[in-house]
């Protein structure tokens, strides 16, 4: 079944309404459905940064768990926010505490419903979404080809985190190091968590999280017809938040 792959979204609902109903999917009575019976798949990072994680959350957990036409990979922040909600000890910062503060607004039902949600889709979801037909891996930070197939701890912390940062930017950001030219597979690998101002092409790897929540633009891409569909943020343009490893 074909699939339409959507990259990290951190809140930024809207601009993924838009997305989906561009995408041709439909909302009737309360549940949605494509005519080609395409399905969505979500590179993770739904939440944090952004004005509306909580409804990214119920969107997403009625179009996975609900409505059963998308997939769902977690991202580090899912993880995290996985994490804050399991009672354990996280630092609510690098954009959990927006998600935090929307959350902490909500009377006791409805906290305990979104966190329900939440956990649900998180606790369902594989480390990443491999699709034998398609031939394609869908996972947060990327994969390399040795590691489809296994998910010990050091895969999981590849497929949230990428490879493990060498340096770090002055405001305490790690540089992120391009992991695909060690991709060498058949298998294509989409992936998202490190922003870009262009869909970044390598080795049958594909890099999709358009940074949206820093103001550029929400992607979707099409497989196996490998298209892309964008719409544009509706948040400021940050520049120096955008990796640009094609002339690094
Ligand atoms: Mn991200």
């Amino acid at each position: 079944m074909a699939l339409d792959v959507i990259g990290d979204i951190h809140g930024c609902y809207e601009e993924l309404v838009e997305l989906i109903a561009q995408l041709g999917y439909i909302e009737k009575n309360g549940h949605f459905y494509h005519d080609d019976h395409r399905r969505l798949a979500f590179v993770g990072d739904l939440t944090d940064r952004g004005p509306a994680s909580l409804r990214v959350i119920e969107l997403v957990y009625q179009l996975v768990v609900v409505d059963q036409i998308a997939v769902y990979v977690p991202g580090n922040h899912c993880d995290k926010l996985y994490r804050y909600f399991l009672g354990n000890n996280v630092d609510v910062k690098h954009g959990l505490e927006t998600t935090i503060t929307e959350y902490n607004q909500l009377n006791q039902t409805d906290k305990d419903q979104i966190k329900r949600q939440f956990m649900t889709l998180y606790n369902q979801a594989p480390l990443y979404h491999y699709d034998k037909h398609l031939n394609v891996v869908i996972s947060h930070a990327g994969i390399l080809n040795h590691m489809i197939g296994q998910t010990s701890k050091h895969v999981k912390a590849f497929v949230l985190y990428g490879p493990k940062p060498k340096e770090y930017h002055p405001d305490g950001r790690p540089v992120r190091i391009d992991w695909t030219p060690h991709h060498n597979g058949e298998t294509l690998v989409i992936y998202g968590h490190t922003p870009v101002l262009r869909p970044y092409i390598s080795n049958n790897t594909v890099n999709i999280d358009l940074g949206c929540i820093f103001g550029n633009k929400l992607m979707a891409m099409r497989v196996p017809e490998r298209t892309m569909m964008t719409v544009d943020s509706r948040q400021p343009f940050q520049p120096e938040r955008f990796t640009d490893f094609e002339n690094d």
